[in-house]
Protein backbone atom coordinates (compact mmCIF):
# COMPACT_ATOMS: atom_id res chain seq x y z
CA UNK A 1 0.00 0.00 0.00
CA UNK A 2 0.94 3.58 -0.67
CA UNK A 3 4.27 2.68 -2.20
CA UNK A 4 4.47 3.61 -5.74
CA UNK A 5 7.88 4.77 -6.63
CA UNK A 6 8.59 7.41 -8.63
CA UNK A 7 9.23 6.99 -11.98
CA UNK A 8 12.49 8.70 -13.61
CA UNK A 9 10.85 10.52 -16.27
CA UNK A 10 8.46 12.16 -13.78
CA UNK A 11 8.24 16.31 -13.41
CA UNK A 12 8.13 17.52 -9.73
CA UNK A 13 4.50 18.11 -10.19
CA UNK A 14 4.14 14.48 -10.89
CA UNK A 15 5.81 13.57 -7.93
CA UNK A 16 3.97 15.55 -5.62
CA UNK A 17 0.97 14.31 -6.60
CA UNK A 18 1.57 10.28 -6.93
CA UNK A 19 5.01 9.10 -5.66
CA UNK A 20 4.00 6.76 -2.73
CA UNK A 21 0.27 7.09 -3.46
CA UNK A 22 -1.19 4.51 -5.42
CA UNK A 23 -5.01 3.62 -5.10
CA UNK A 24 -5.04 1.99 -2.38
CA UNK A 25 -5.23 -1.75 -3.38
CA UNK A 26 -8.01 -2.88 -1.16
CA UNK A 27 -10.86 -0.07 -1.81
CA UNK A 28 -9.65 1.83 -4.39
CA UNK A 29 -8.93 5.03 -2.52
CA UNK A 30 -7.09 7.77 -4.04
CA UNK A 31 -5.69 9.05 -0.75
CA UNK A 32 -3.40 7.13 1.43
CA UNK A 33 -5.48 6.17 4.25
CA UNK A 34 -4.75 7.44 7.86
CA UNK A 35 -3.14 4.39 9.62
CA UNK A 36 -4.00 4.37 13.03
CA UNK A 37 -3.35 1.05 13.97
CA UNK A 38 -0.11 0.65 16.10
CA UNK A 39 0.57 -2.88 15.59
CA UNK A 40 0.44 -5.16 12.36
CA UNK A 41 -1.23 -9.09 12.68
CA UNK A 42 1.99 -11.32 11.88
CA UNK A 43 1.15 -14.64 9.88
CA UNK A 44 4.24 -16.73 12.14
CA UNK A 45 7.07 -14.69 14.36
CA UNK A 46 8.76 -12.38 12.36
CA UNK A 47 6.57 -12.84 9.04
CA UNK A 48 5.25 -9.20 8.56
CA UNK A 49 3.68 -7.21 5.53
CA UNK A 50 6.03 -5.19 6.12
CA UNK A 51 5.09 -3.23 9.18
CA UNK A 52 5.18 -4.34 12.83
CA UNK A 53 5.05 -1.79 15.18
CA UNK A 54 4.28 2.07 14.22
CA UNK A 55 6.98 3.62 15.94
CA UNK A 56 9.19 1.82 13.25
CA UNK A 57 7.27 1.94 10.50
CA UNK A 58 3.71 3.18 9.62
CA UNK A 59 1.69 3.10 6.09
CA UNK A 60 0.88 6.47 6.14
CA UNK A 61 4.63 7.65 6.78
CA UNK A 62 5.92 5.40 4.46
CA UNK A 63 3.27 7.05 1.75
CA UNK A 64 4.88 10.58 3.18
CA UNK A 65 8.15 9.67 3.33
CA UNK A 66 8.34 8.27 -0.46
CA UNK A 67 6.69 11.43 -2.02
CA UNK A 68 9.00 13.95 -0.05
CA UNK A 69 12.26 11.43 -0.63
CA UNK A 70 11.11 11.83 -4.50
CA UNK A 71 10.08 15.89 -4.56
CA UNK A 72 14.32 16.22 -3.00
CA UNK A 73 15.61 13.24 -5.51
CA UNK A 74 16.45 11.39 -2.60
CA UNK A 75 16.41 7.31 -1.84
CA UNK A 76 16.01 7.45 1.54
CA UNK A 77 13.15 9.88 3.11
CA UNK A 78 12.61 9.59 7.58
CA UNK A 79 9.75 11.68 8.60
CA UNK A 80 10.73 13.22 12.27
CA UNK A 81 8.03 15.06 15.04
CA UNK A 82 9.49 18.13 14.06
CA UNK A 83 12.49 19.47 12.50
CA UNK A 84 14.65 19.71 15.57
CA UNK A 85 13.92 15.97 16.08
CA UNK A 86 15.43 15.42 12.68
CA UNK A 87 17.78 17.41 13.29
CA UNK A 88 18.26 15.72 16.74
CA UNK A 89 18.71 12.42 14.92
CA UNK A 90 20.97 13.84 12.28
CA UNK A 91 23.85 15.30 15.00
CA UNK A 92 23.57 11.63 16.91
CA UNK A 93 25.51 9.91 13.97
CA UNK A 94 28.52 12.30 15.30
CA UNK A 95 30.47 11.31 18.27
CA UNK A 96 32.03 13.72 21.27
CA UNK A 97 34.47 15.68 20.07
CA UNK A 98 33.48 15.64 16.13
CA UNK A 99 33.41 19.63 15.03
CA UNK A 100 30.23 21.31 13.57
CA UNK A 101 30.68 23.51 11.46
CA UNK A 102 27.80 26.05 11.43
CA UNK A 103 26.88 29.10 9.22
CA UNK A 104 26.74 32.34 10.69
CA UNK A 105 23.34 32.62 10.21
CA UNK A 106 20.47 29.81 11.14
CA UNK A 107 17.47 29.39 12.62
CA UNK A 108 17.85 30.10 16.56
CA UNK A 109 16.34 26.36 17.59
CA UNK A 110 19.33 25.33 15.39
CA UNK A 111 22.42 26.92 16.85
CA UNK A 112 20.49 26.30 20.26
CA UNK A 113 20.16 22.43 20.15
CA UNK A 114 24.05 21.98 18.76
CA UNK A 115 25.53 24.37 21.56
CA UNK A 116 23.08 23.70 24.44
CA UNK A 117 21.95 20.03 23.99
CA UNK A 118 24.68 18.49 21.98
CA UNK A 119 27.70 19.60 23.75
CA UNK A 120 29.82 17.07 23.49
CA UNK A 121 30.09 18.36 19.58
CA UNK A 122 32.52 21.43 19.09
CA UNK A 123 31.41 24.12 17.00
CA UNK A 124 32.37 26.69 15.11
CA UNK A 125 30.48 29.81 13.46
CA UNK A 126 31.90 30.16 10.05
CA UNK A 127 31.28 32.85 7.17
CA UNK A 128 30.10 30.39 4.61
CA UNK A 129 30.16 33.22 1.67
CA UNK A 130 33.74 33.28 1.10
CA UNK A 131 34.75 29.80 0.61
CA UNK A 132 38.30 30.48 -0.32
CA UNK A 133 38.42 31.85 3.52
CA UNK A 134 37.08 29.12 4.92
CA UNK A 135 38.86 26.53 3.43
CA UNK A 136 41.91 28.90 4.96
CA UNK A 137 40.49 28.62 8.02
CA UNK A 138 39.04 25.15 8.26
CA UNK A 139 39.85 23.56 11.80
CA UNK A 140 40.93 20.07 10.96
CA UNK A 141 38.39 18.24 13.52
CA UNK A 142 35.55 19.44 11.56
CA UNK A 143 32.68 16.61 10.75
CA UNK A 144 30.24 18.31 9.57
CA UNK A 145 29.24 21.33 8.08
CA UNK A 146 25.59 22.74 8.62
CA UNK A 147 24.27 25.27 6.45
CA UNK A 148 20.72 26.98 5.73
CA UNK A 149 20.28 28.41 2.26
CA UNK A 150 18.23 30.74 2.00
CA UNK A 151 19.46 31.67 5.80
CA UNK A 152 16.94 32.16 8.19
CA UNK A 153 16.74 35.27 8.76
CA UNK A 154 19.25 37.15 6.86
CA UNK A 155 18.87 35.46 3.65
CA UNK A 156 22.24 34.89 2.62
CA UNK A 157 22.94 32.12 0.35
CA UNK A 158 25.72 29.85 -0.31
CA UNK A 159 27.51 28.22 -3.07
CA UNK A 160 26.38 24.47 -1.90
CA UNK A 161 28.24 22.86 -4.96
CA UNK A 162 31.41 24.50 -3.85
CA UNK A 163 31.22 24.15 0.00
CA UNK A 164 30.70 20.39 -0.73
CA UNK A 165 33.49 20.36 -2.79
CA UNK A 166 35.74 21.65 -0.13
CA UNK A 167 33.83 19.79 2.89
CA UNK A 168 34.44 16.21 1.18
CA UNK A 169 38.12 16.90 0.32
CA UNK A 170 38.42 17.62 4.04
CA UNK A 171 36.40 14.60 4.96
CA UNK A 172 33.15 16.46 6.47
CA UNK A 173 29.72 15.93 5.82
CA UNK A 174 27.28 18.66 4.28
CA UNK A 175 24.02 18.90 5.80
CA UNK A 176 21.69 21.38 4.03
CA UNK A 177 18.55 23.02 5.63
CA UNK A 178 16.16 23.22 2.64
CA UNK A 179 12.96 24.86 4.48
CA UNK A 180 13.23 28.15 3.24
CA UNK A 181 14.01 26.95 -0.72
CA UNK A 182 12.12 24.08 -0.42
CA UNK A 183 13.03 21.30 -3.24
CA UNK A 184 10.98 22.73 -5.67
CA UNK A 185 13.40 26.00 -5.83
CA UNK A 186 16.56 23.56 -4.95
CA UNK A 187 17.66 20.06 -4.61
CA UNK A 188 20.94 20.26 -2.53
CA UNK A 189 21.72 16.74 -2.79
CA UNK A 190 22.32 16.68 -6.80
CA UNK A 191 24.61 19.28 -5.70
CA UNK A 192 26.49 16.79 -3.45
CA UNK A 193 25.26 17.45 -0.23
CA UNK A 194 25.00 14.85 1.97
CA UNK A 195 21.40 14.97 3.72
CA UNK A 196 18.69 17.68 3.35
CA UNK A 197 16.51 18.27 6.44
CA UNK A 198 13.43 20.19 6.54
CA UNK A 199 11.29 21.80 8.61
CA UNK A 200 8.06 20.47 7.42
CA UNK A 201 6.07 22.74 9.34
CA UNK A 202 7.33 25.23 6.27
CA UNK A 203 6.25 25.06 3.23
CA UNK A 204 5.85 21.59 2.95
CA UNK A 205 2.80 20.88 5.11
CA UNK A 206 2.42 24.22 3.96
CA UNK A 207 -0.85 25.41 6.16
CA UNK A 208 0.12 25.85 9.27
CA UNK A 209 -1.82 22.62 10.87
CA UNK A 210 1.27 20.43 11.41
CA UNK A 211 4.73 20.58 13.31
CA UNK A 212 7.34 18.24 11.52
CA UNK A 213 10.77 17.19 10.12
CA UNK A 214 11.97 15.64 7.37
CA UNK A 215 15.41 14.11 6.45
CA UNK A 216 16.86 13.03 3.29
CA UNK A 217 19.72 11.08 1.68
CA UNK A 218 20.99 9.15 -0.93
CA UNK A 219 23.94 6.92 1.03
CA UNK A 220 22.62 3.76 2.03
CA UNK A 221 24.80 3.94 5.07
CA UNK A 222 23.77 7.44 6.38
CA UNK A 223 19.99 6.51 5.85
CA UNK A 224 20.09 3.12 7.88
CA UNK A 225 21.77 4.92 10.87
CA UNK A 226 19.39 7.68 10.76
CA UNK A 227 17.15 5.04 10.28
CA UNK A 228 17.99 3.27 13.33
CA UNK A 229 17.92 6.39 15.37
CA UNK A 230 14.14 7.20 13.80
CA UNK A 231 13.05 4.25 15.78
CA UNK A 232 15.64 3.87 18.39
CA UNK A 233 14.63 7.51 19.48
CA UNK A 234 11.15 7.43 18.59
CA UNK A 235 10.60 11.20 17.67
CA UNK A 236 8.33 10.16 15.03
CA UNK A 237 5.24 12.23 13.38
CA UNK A 238 1.89 10.56 13.99
CA UNK A 239 -0.11 8.95 11.11
CA UNK A 240 -2.39 12.35 11.19
CA UNK A 241 0.77 14.39 10.96
CA UNK A 242 2.28 12.39 7.85
CA UNK A 243 -1.28 12.81 6.03
CA UNK A 244 -1.50 17.06 6.79
CA UNK A 245 1.93 16.92 5.54
CA UNK A 246 1.51 14.95 2.36
CA UNK A 247 -1.88 16.50 1.37
CA UNK A 248 0.41 19.80 1.83
CA UNK A 249 3.24 18.60 -0.20
CA UNK A 250 0.88 18.02 -3.49
CA UNK A 251 0.31 21.77 -4.10
CA UNK A 252 4.34 22.80 -3.14
CA UNK A 253 4.84 23.76 -6.73
CA UNK A 254 1.70 25.89 -7.56
CA UNK A 255 2.12 27.70 -3.83
CA UNK A 256 5.58 28.55 -4.38
CA UNK A 257 5.52 29.42 -7.27
CA UNK A 258 2.74 32.30 -6.08
CA UNK A 259 4.50 32.74 -2.82
CA UNK A 260 8.27 33.68 -4.94
CA UNK A 261 5.38 36.44 -6.80
CA UNK A 262 3.94 37.79 -4.36
CA UNK A 263 7.49 38.47 -2.50
CA UNK A 264 8.35 40.21 -5.46
CA UNK A 265 5.54 42.67 -5.50
CA UNK A 266 6.71 42.83 -1.56
CA UNK A 267 10.35 43.91 -2.48
CA UNK A 268 8.89 46.24 -4.75
CA UNK A 269 7.53 48.43 -1.95
CA UNK A 270 10.06 48.17 0.67
CA UNK A 271 13.08 49.20 -1.86
CA UNK A 272 13.41 52.73 -1.88
CA UNK A 273 10.41 53.42 1.26
CA UNK A 274 11.92 55.80 3.14
CA UNK A 275 11.41 54.08 6.43
CA UNK A 276 13.49 51.16 5.51
CA UNK A 277 17.05 51.01 5.70
CA UNK A 278 17.40 47.83 3.98
CA UNK A 279 15.70 44.60 1.79
CA UNK A 280 17.22 41.25 2.14
CA UNK A 281 16.04 39.24 -0.59
CA UNK A 282 17.79 36.93 -2.63
CA UNK A 283 16.85 38.06 -6.25
CA UNK A 284 18.87 41.58 -5.21
CA UNK A 285 21.80 42.23 -6.71
CA UNK A 286 23.88 43.14 -4.11
CA UNK A 287 22.37 40.31 -1.80
CA UNK A 288 24.71 38.34 -0.21
CA UNK A 289 24.92 34.91 -1.57
CA UNK A 290 22.92 36.56 -4.74
CA UNK A 291 25.08 34.78 -7.80
CA UNK A 292 24.83 31.20 -5.82
CA UNK A 293 21.10 31.68 -5.38
CA UNK A 294 20.68 32.33 -9.19
CA UNK A 295 22.97 29.70 -9.76
CA UNK A 296 21.25 26.92 -7.73
CA UNK A 297 17.61 27.98 -7.01
CA UNK A 298 15.17 28.20 -9.78
CA UNK A 299 13.43 30.84 -8.09
CA UNK A 300 14.12 33.05 -5.07
CA UNK A 301 11.49 32.10 -2.89
CA UNK A 302 8.84 33.47 -0.63
CA UNK A 303 10.64 34.86 2.18
CA UNK A 304 11.85 38.78 2.71
CA UNK A 305 13.63 40.41 5.58
CA UNK A 306 14.02 44.23 6.05
CA UNK A 307 15.74 46.69 8.56
CA UNK A 308 14.30 49.72 9.73
CA UNK A 309 15.80 53.09 9.98
CA UNK A 310 14.43 54.33 12.88
CA UNK A 311 15.56 51.31 14.66
CA UNK A 312 13.78 48.66 17.14
CA UNK A 313 11.28 50.65 18.04
CA UNK A 314 10.12 51.24 14.69
CA UNK A 315 10.51 47.52 14.01
CA UNK A 316 8.64 46.55 16.78
CA UNK A 317 5.61 49.42 15.52
CA UNK A 318 5.50 48.35 12.38
CA UNK A 319 5.07 44.70 13.04
CA UNK A 320 1.77 45.44 16.12
CA UNK A 321 0.47 47.38 13.03
CA UNK A 322 -0.38 44.99 10.06
CA UNK A 323 -3.31 43.29 9.76
CA UNK A 324 -3.22 40.81 7.05
CA UNK A 325 0.46 39.55 7.85
CA UNK A 326 -0.58 38.27 10.95
CA UNK A 327 2.35 39.06 14.15
CA UNK A 328 3.40 35.27 14.81
CA UNK A 329 7.10 33.07 14.60
CA UNK A 330 7.02 30.50 11.77
CA UNK A 331 6.61 30.63 8.32
CA UNK A 332 5.92 29.16 4.74
CA UNK A 333 2.14 28.72 4.79
CA UNK A 334 -0.85 30.33 2.52
CA UNK A 335 -0.86 33.29 5.03
CA UNK A 336 1.09 36.02 5.80
CA UNK A 337 3.31 36.24 8.44
CA UNK A 338 5.56 38.95 10.00
CA UNK A 339 7.76 39.09 12.79
CA UNK A 340 10.91 40.22 14.92
CA UNK A 341 13.78 38.08 15.01
CA UNK A 342 15.61 39.44 17.63
CA UNK A 343 13.08 38.98 20.26
CA UNK A 344 11.01 36.20 18.78
CA UNK A 345 12.56 33.32 17.08
CA UNK A 346 16.20 34.45 17.58
CA UNK A 347 16.09 35.67 20.85
CA UNK A 348 17.92 32.25 21.79
CA UNK A 349 21.03 34.06 19.61
CA UNK A 350 21.16 36.89 21.69
CA UNK A 351 25.24 37.24 22.64
CA UNK A 352 26.31 34.74 20.03
CA UNK A 353 28.06 34.81 16.58
CA UNK A 354 24.47 34.52 15.14
CA UNK A 355 22.39 37.26 16.98
CA UNK A 356 20.14 39.59 14.65
CA UNK A 357 19.92 43.36 14.28
CA UNK A 358 16.89 44.44 16.27
CA UNK A 359 16.09 46.62 13.55
CA UNK A 360 15.00 43.38 11.67
CA UNK A 361 11.47 42.55 10.43
CA UNK A 362 10.88 38.71 8.31
CA UNK A 363 8.31 38.64 6.41
CA UNK A 364 7.11 34.98 5.20
CA UNK A 365 4.79 36.07 2.04
CA UNK A 366 1.91 34.12 1.79
CA UNK A 367 -0.08 33.31 -1.10
CA UNK A 368 -3.16 35.82 -0.76
CA UNK A 369 -4.04 38.59 -3.48
CA UNK A 370 -0.48 40.57 -3.92
CA UNK A 371 -2.45 44.16 -4.12
CA UNK A 372 -4.04 43.70 -0.27
CA UNK A 373 -0.51 42.40 0.93
CA UNK A 374 1.18 45.44 -1.04
CA UNK A 375 -1.62 48.25 0.93
CA UNK A 376 -1.15 45.91 4.14
CA UNK A 377 2.30 46.83 4.92
CA UNK A 378 2.25 50.47 3.39
CA UNK A 379 -0.24 51.41 6.04
CA UNK A 380 1.77 49.68 8.53
CA UNK A 381 5.42 51.28 6.95
CA UNK A 382 3.37 54.35 8.32
CA UNK A 383 4.10 53.71 12.25
CA UNK A 384 7.42 53.08 11.55
O1 LIG B 1 9.92 24.16 14.40
P1 LIG B 1 10.50 22.88 13.85
O2 LIG B 1 9.57 22.13 12.96
O3 LIG B 1 11.11 22.02 14.92
O4 LIG B 1 11.68 23.33 12.86
C1 LIG B 1 12.86 23.95 13.28
C2 LIG B 1 13.47 24.75 12.16
C3 LIG B 1 14.51 24.20 11.43
N1 LIG B 1 15.08 24.85 10.40
C4 LIG B 1 14.66 26.08 10.03
C5 LIG B 1 15.33 26.78 8.90
C6 LIG B 1 13.60 26.67 10.71
O5 LIG B 1 13.19 27.89 10.31
C7 LIG B 1 12.97 26.00 11.81
C8 LIG B 1 11.86 26.61 12.58
N2 LIG B 1 11.71 27.99 12.41
C9 LIG B 1 10.74 28.76 12.96
C10 LIG B 1 9.80 28.29 13.80
C11 LIG B 1 10.78 30.19 12.60
O6 LIG B 1 9.78 30.92 12.78
O7 LIG B 1 11.83 30.62 12.11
Amino acid sequence: MGEIEAQESWGFDTRAIHAGQEPDPTTGAVVPPISLSTTFAQDGVGNTKGFEYSRSGNPTRTAYETQIAALEGATHGLAFASGLAAEDNILRLFKAGDRVLLGNDAYGGTYRLISKVHTHLPWTAVDLLDVDALAASWPKDTKLVWLETPTNPLLRCFDIEAICALAHERGAVVVVDNTFATPYLQQPLSLGADLVVHSATKYLGGHSDVVGGFAAANDDDIAQRLRFTQNAAGAVPSPFDCYLALRGAKTLAVRMERHCSNARSIVDVLIGHKAVERVLYPQLPDHPGHRAAAKQMRDFGGMVSFTLRAGQAAALRVAAATELFTLGESLGAVESLIEHPGQMTHASAAGSPLEVPDNLLRLSVGIETAADLVADLAQALEQA
